[in-house]
C-alpha cells in the first residue's frame, strides 16, 4: 500500500502513548479555557466539575458540552481564550441554520490546522512539487485557506483558483499539470461534467480530496470514473478550526482517520447524551486538544457517524476511524409519515443509469399537507416514471419525480443546497 507520510512518528504512534498524550492535553487545554473565558468557566461551574477533577481520558464525561448555540450567544469573539494581541486570522461560517459561527487562530493554531491538512494531504499520496489546486473559495469559509496553510507545510506547488469558472479551472489544471484537486464534493462533480462537455482530459490528475458535504459511495463512484482518478473524504468544521482538522480517509478506504493527537472524539446517543457502542451511530462530540485560540470543549457537531477501528490500520497509521458521515441530527425529513434522509435519495437516484448529478428535494405543502418532489437532471432516456418508480422501491412512498436535462437545475458556489422548502 502507498503510505506517504507528514508526521509519521505521531501518525504511527502506539495507542498507549496516544491516550496518555491525549490525557496531558486534556488536562492542559481544560486548564487554560477554564482560566481565560468566563464564559467557559461559567460552563464548568454550573456542572460543579474543575479541571483538576480530570484524572483519566473517560473523566472528559464530567465536562459541560458545548453546540451552536454557545457560539451563537458568544458572537463575535466571547469565546476566545487568548488576547487579542496574538490573533493572527479568522474564519466563520453561516451554516445551514443561520448561526454565525467565529473561529479566531493564533499563528500556532493556523501551524496546527496546517499539520493536520498538509498529512492529509501526503495520506493521499502527495510529494514535494506537486500542483494542488484548490478550489473552494478563499475567505471566510475554511476550506480554501485550510487547504492552502496545509499544502504550503506540505510544500506544494499551489494553484489557488478559489470558486468558479470551471472551463477556466480545467485549461489551469491543463496547463499546470494538476495533480491533486480539492473541493467540496459537489464542485468536483462540476468539473467531471464539464470536462465532459468539453470533451477534455486531465492526463496528469491523480488524486481528488473532496468534502464539506455528505460524500455518498455513489456519488465516489461517479467521481472516480469521471476524472479517472482516487478520491478521498476530508472532514473538518469551523469550529474544529477548519477543514483536514478531522481527518481524512487513506488508500485503505476504510474509514476516517480523526488525528487523535489533536481531538478527543466521542459519539454520543443524540438524546441522551451517552456513548454508544463502537459500531453503532451517534452524534459525533469533538473536543480540541492543541487549540488555543477558541478550543471547544465536547463540542456537539450535529454530525451523525460510527466508529469503524480503533485498531491499527493496514496504511500503518493507528488513528481512530470513523465512517464517512451519513447526515446530520437534524436532516431527516418526514412526508406522510415516512422518515427519510437527503442521502437515501441521492442513493436511490444514482442507481438509474443516465442519472446526472444534481437534483433539487423540495417539500412543498399543498393545502396543508407535507409533500416532496425530486427534480434530478438526467439523459432524455430517463423518464420521471423511472425516478419514481426507484424512489417508491427504496423510500416506501412515491414523491412526484421530475427530470430536467444535464446543466439546468440551478448550482450554488460551495456547498450545494439539496432540501428547498415552498409553501403553495
Ligand atoms: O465544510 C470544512 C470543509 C471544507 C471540509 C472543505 C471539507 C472540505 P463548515 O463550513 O464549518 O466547514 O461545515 C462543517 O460540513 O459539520 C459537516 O456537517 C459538513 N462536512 C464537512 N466535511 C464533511 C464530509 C467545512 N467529509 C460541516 N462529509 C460539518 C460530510 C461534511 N459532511
Amino acid at each position: 500500500m502507498n503510505s506517504n507520510f507528514f508526521q509519521k512518528e505521531i501518525e504511527t504512534a502506539s495507542l498507549d502513548s496516544i491516550h496518555n498524550l491525549q490525557l496531558t492535553n486534556l488536562q492542559k487545554i481544560t486548564t487554560h479555557v477554564y482560566n481565560s473565558n468566563q464564559l467557559y468557566k461559567k460552563l464548568f461551574d454550573d456542572k460543579g466539575v474543575n479541571p483538576k477533577d480530570i484524572k483519566k481520558l473517560e473523566d472528559i464525561e464530567k465536562l459541560p458540552f458545548t453546540n451552536k448555540e454557545v457560539f451563537r450567544i458568544s458572537y463575535p469573539m466571547q469565546l476566545c481564550c487568548v488576547d487579542k494581541s496574538q490573533l493572527a486570522e479568522m474564519h466563520m461560517s453561516s451554516g445551514s441554520t443561520g448561526t454565525p459561527v467565529v473561529m479566531p487562530y493564533t499563528l500556532g493554531d493556523i501551524a496546527q490546522w496546517a499539520d493536520c491538512m498538509a498529512r492529509c494531504y501526503y495520506m493521499a499520496g502527495a510529494q514535494k512539487g506537486d500542483t494542488v489546486q484548490i478550489t473552494p473559495s478563499f475567505g471566510l469559509f475554511n476550506g480554501g485557506f485550510g487547504m492552502y496553510h496545509g499544502a504550503r507545510a506540505a510544500g506544494l506547488f499551489i494553484v489557488p483558483t478559489g470558486a468558479g469558472n470551471t472551463q477556466r479551472q480545467i485549461k489551469l489544471a491543463q496547463d499546470f499539470k494538476t495533480r491533486i484537486l480539492t473541493g467540496v464534493v459537489s464542485y468536483g462533480i462540476r468539473i467531471m461534467e464539464v470536462l465532459a462537455e468539453m470533451k477534455a482530459q486531465l492526463p496528469d490528475l491523480k488524486y481528488g480530496i473532496f468534502g464539506a458535504e455528505i460524500f455518498t459511495e455513489s456519488m465516489k463512484k461517479k467521481i472516480e470514473s469521471g476524472l479517472g482518478i482516487e478520491t478521498f473524504d476530508i472532514y473538518g468544521m469551523t469550529e474544529t478550526g477548519g477543514v483536514g482538522t478531522l481527518g481524512m480517509d487513506c488508500h485503505a478506504h476504510n474509514g476516517i482517520h480523526v488525528w487523535q493527537d489533536h481531538y478527543y472524539i466521542e459519539v454520543l446517543d443524540k438524546l441522551t447524551g451517552k456513548p454508544v457502542k463502537d459500531g453503532d451511530f451517534g452524534e459525533l462530540t469533538i473536543t480540541s486538544l492543541t487549540r488555543q485560540a477558541l478550543p471547544v470543549i465536547r463540542f456537539r457537531t450535529g454530525d451523525l457517524s460510527r466508529i469503524v477501528s480503533r485498531e491499527k490500520c493496514t496504511c500503518g497509521r493507528t488513528h481512530i476511524r470513523i465512517a464517512p458521515i451519513t447526515g446530520r441530527v437534524d436532516d431527516m425529513l418526514i412526508v406522510k409519515g415516512v422518515n427519510f434522509f437527503p442521502r437515501q435519495v441521492e442513493q436511490a437516484l444514482m442507481q438509474i443509469p443516465g442519472v446526472g448529478s444534481n437534483y433539487q428535494i423540495i417539500m412543498e405543502e399543498i393545502d396543508g399537507v407535507q409533500d416532496v418532489r425530486i427534480n434530478v437532471e438526467a439523459e432524455p432516456n430517463v423518464t420521471g416514471y423511472m425516478v419514481e418508480k426507484v424512489l417508491k422501491e427504496t423510500l416506501g412512498f412515491s414523491p412526484k419525480g421530475d427530470v430536467f436535462p444535464i446543466g439546468s437545475l440551478p448550482r450554488q458556489e460551495g456547498k450545494a443546497q439539496r432540501v428547498f422548502y415552498k409553501k403553495e
